[in-house]
């Protein structure tokens, strides 16, 4: 399996550090890919880190990470709760995705509870703050590791149950 991971950010992301350090602290987007990058060569893996106002740029990196990456870290920020699209692009990929949140949406307002990604990642960090980024990128790296070069993880099973009968 490729050991290319896609590090996605999804809106108002590149306000990280600048807005709001009582919620999303103080190190900045610029810092975040800094240490990603940094634990990335001690992992062995190659990232690709982006942030974008914008659905469809996230969309579009999702489909080329289908095409060539190993696992994908998403925080996509409000798009979290509501975007189908987003879901929907990361259920066509066939490799470990991990969504992660600097706060913890869990003790926060009752609409950041939902995620639509969550029904297709392999697992869920939130409120651990940037430092969420590297466990995610830990996770993935074991993944990658154990994955056999021709496996790919169904998110199938997740979706059936919310389909209607
Ligand atoms: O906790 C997270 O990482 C979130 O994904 C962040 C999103 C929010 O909509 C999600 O519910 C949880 C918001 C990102 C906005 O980031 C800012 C950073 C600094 C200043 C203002 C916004």
């Amino acid at each position: 399996m490729s050991r290319l991971v896609y590090v996605l950010n999804g809106p108002n992301l590149n306000l990280l550090g600048k807005r709001q350090p009582h919620i999303y602290g103080h190190e900045t987007l610029a810092d975040v890919e800094a240490e990603c990058r940094e634990l990335a060569e001690e992992l062995g893996l190659e990232l690709r880190f982006h942030q974008s106002n914008a659905e469809h740029r996230i969309i579009d990196w999702i489909h080329e990470a289908r095409e060539t990456a190993g696992g994908i870290l998403i925080n996509p920020a409000a798009f979290t709760h509501t975007s189908v699209a987003i879901l929907d692009a990361l259920d066509a990929c066939g490799f470990p995705i991990i969504e992660v949140h600097i706060s913890n949406v869990h003790r926060r307002e009752s609409f950041r509870h939902r995620s639509y990604v969550s029904l297709v990642a392999s697992g869920v960090i939130a409120g651990f703050g940037t430092q969420g980024y590297g466990l995610a990128l830990r996770r993935l790296a074991k993944l990658i590791d154990e994955a056999e070069p021709a496996a790919a993880v169904d998110p199938a099973p997740a979706l059936d149950s919310m389909r209607q009968p």
